[in-house]
């Protein structure tokens, strides 16, 4: 009789995980995960969120050569709640980045925390030494938010989820990235005992794809020792990102590694960034709130699992 030694996920772990941890940055803090990524061609910059030891977090800019190994740290952080801004005086948060094809820029979205919750934030960046802020776009309490990288029609598209409503996530327009409308559900919370039953979450930006735009997103379950955070992916058509074409019935990573069972929030993998590279997924997860890990898996192998798993 066969034995499995571990579950068999789509993603493979880097062997150098966790690749950052808040010992390897210049200065003290309480944990470093959740990081936006971006790939520049020479280097990988990743804006990493730091949780300093006042318990607010802040995002700092890191790069590495190979993506992996020898980070460097911006002294300075590039969103900071000490900047003054409106809404976030509590922290910034969880940032995912796009390059936004028709502005020649980088947005950042990111969770503002502000004395009213968790809201939706918006930013750009050209050089990653300064930000823009665009400003707070979505009311408390909000977040998870992703922006795609093209208009559809004028109109910008960006995935958030609203906290309220059962936790889904949901699709919403705009014209010039600081209004924004029309808010449609994309990726229904699945429900009962489904790793994805209680909440779900974008992680990604998405991505665009020969078959769809695809989307990493997280999944949350509640068991009695508390929630379980698992990654799962969505396709949706390449002109209509309303249009859910297929979603993985099973998780591609879940929490098995002792660096992703144990730490401030235990059974977590939280992915904010990543990027296509040599035909695979670079996805880069923060683990139990504590630490920055890796993991790729070929985007054939994504696209053949979701081509396996039709909506409907
Ligand atoms: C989410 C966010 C993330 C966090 C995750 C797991 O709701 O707050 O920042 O990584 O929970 O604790």
């Amino acid at each position: 009789m066969k034995h499995w030694e571990h579950l068999e996920e789509l993603f493979v772990r880097d062997h150098r995980n966790p690749l950052i941890t808040s010992k390897h940055l210049p200065y003290q803090s309480n944990a470093v995960f959740n990081a936006g990524a971006a790939d520049l061609g020479d280097e990988v910059l990743l804006l990493i969120r730091v949780e300093s030891t006042s318990g607010r977090s802040h995002l700092i800019v890191a790069r590495s050569r190979d993506g992996i190994t020898d980070w460097e740290f911006e002294p300075k952080a590039l969103l900071h709640p000490a900047q003054g801004f409106d809404y976030e005086n509590n922290g910034v948060e969880d940032c995912r980045l796009t390059w936004m094809e028709d502005l020649n820029t980088w947005a950042i979205a990111y969770t503002g925390y502000s004395d009213y919750g968790p809201g939706v934030a918006l930013a750009t960046t050209e050089d990653f030494k300064t930000a823009d802020r665009i400003g707070f776009i979505f009311a408390p309490d909000d977040k998870n938010a992703a922006l795609f990288p093209r208009k559809f029609g004028d109109r910008y598209a960006m995935l958030h989820r609203p906290s309220v409503g059962g936790g889904s996530v949901w699709l919403s327009y705009s014209p010039d990235l600081r209004h924004w409308g029309s808010p449609t559900v994309v990726l229904p919370v699945r429900g009962g005992p489904w790793w994805d039953g209680a909440r779900v979450g974008a992680g990604l930006p998405p991505i665009e794809t020969e078959a769809g735009w695809l989307l990493i997103y997280h999944g949350v379950k509640h068991v009695a020792g508390g929630p379980i955070y698992r990654l799962g992916a969505a396709l949706y058509d390449l002109e209509n990102p309303e249009q859910l074409i297929s979603r993985t019935r099973r998780w591609l990573l879940g929490p098995e590694e002792d660096y992703e069972r144990t730490g401030d929030a235990p059974n977590v993998v939280f992915a904010t960034g990543g990027f296509i590279r040599d035909e695979k997924l670079w996805m880069y997860y923060g683990a139990a709130d504590s630490r920055i890990c890796l993991a790729t898996a070929p985007l054939s192998d994504l696209l053949d699992e979701l081509h396996d798993n039709p909506i409907g």
